[in-house]
């Protein structure tokens, strides 16, 4: 956080999320912006032929390495004004995850952490998630466990299931009072914040229309990853004057060979680290 004035949270909203460690839901893309989004995504699975869940799993990571107008979300201004509220002014993307549940499909995804394979210190990266669809109980929204965050980093065990959309299926070794999970809702265009070690989960997709949010990992340029490898992010906002991390490129068009090349190249650097499935895009 910084000394300067809110770019777009309340002082309110800012001691929301501390206390809480989320804030839902939060105005973001105009009904334009997000249809035209909706629209290329779209558009790229029916020139692919398939649904993005049933392309290889890294096309859904680091997509802002793909595709132009997926640079352009990760950069747009009232996303990245919530996050510097949160964060301060020199901002890096570390991870991206299109998460989709198509109606039925059984998609779910366990509780867990971000933080657990992330290796981040200090533990200040922030997930902004932007709804392309309506995203609700009834069509499998992310639920989380208010204050959780304040427990900081807890075990988790991994559990292997093809209908998890977490590649290494870990979920959380405590019991969750469910009773207590809230419901982040958004409307498609609105975004939610949570924090690196809130308890979260989500369940399948039980209504019509295709349930799409983008998962933005922001961290501040001043936090390191202690893993072994030197891993890669984005610099979207600001400066960064520590290099911790090694730059990634911008796409300049949709899905061209040099995009899919550095893609390949920085998502093998990122789960090779977090020992994730390994999977060759060049069939997508
Ligand atoms: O979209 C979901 O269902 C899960 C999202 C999630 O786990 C995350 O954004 O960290």
């Amino acid at each position: 956080m910084t000394d300067s004035l809110p770019r777009l949270l309340t002082p309110d909203q800012v001691d929301a999320y501390r206390r809480d460690g989320y804030l839902c839901p939060i105005d973001g893309l105009t009904a334009a912006e997000v249809a035209q989004l909706r629209a290329d995504l779209e558009a790229f699975e029916a020139e692919q032929g398939r649904t993005l869940g049933a392309m290889p799993r890294q096309v859904r990571a680091k997509t802002h390495l793909l595709f132009p107008w997926m640079a352009d979300l990760v950069r747009h201004p009232r996303i990245l004004d919530a996050v510097e509220d949160l964060i301060g002014p020199d901002i890096l993307v570390f991870h991206l995850t299109c998460w989709v549940k198509e109606p039925g499909d059984g998609a779910f995804v366990s509780w867990h952490q971000d933080g657990t394979y992330f290796h981040l210190d200090p533990a200040e990266h922030v997930t902004a998630w932007i709804g392309l669809s309506d995203s609700t109980p009834e069509t499998g929204c992310v639920h989380v466990l208010p204050g959780s965050h304040r427990l900081g980093q807890i075990a988790h065990r991994t559990e292997a299931n093809a209908a998890n959309l977490l590649s290494n299926g870990q979920t959380v070794e405590t019991a969750i009072d469910e009773a207590a999970k809230a419901p982040l809702i958004v409307r498609a265009g609105q975004f939610s914040l949570h924090h690196t070690y809130i308890l979260h989960q989500s369940s399948p997709n039980l209504g019509r229309d295709r349930r799409i949010g983008i998962g933005i990992s922001y961290i501040p340029t001043r936090v390191r990853h202690t893993g072994p490898r030197r891993l890669s992010a984005s610099l979207v906002r600001g400066t960064d004057s520590f290099g911790h991390f090694e730059p990634e490129h911008r796409p300049r068009a949709n899905f061209s060979v040099e995009a899919r090349a550095h893609h390949a190249a920085m998502c093998d650097q990122f789960f090779g680290t977090h020992g994730s499935v390994r999977s060759s895009i060049a069939a997508a």
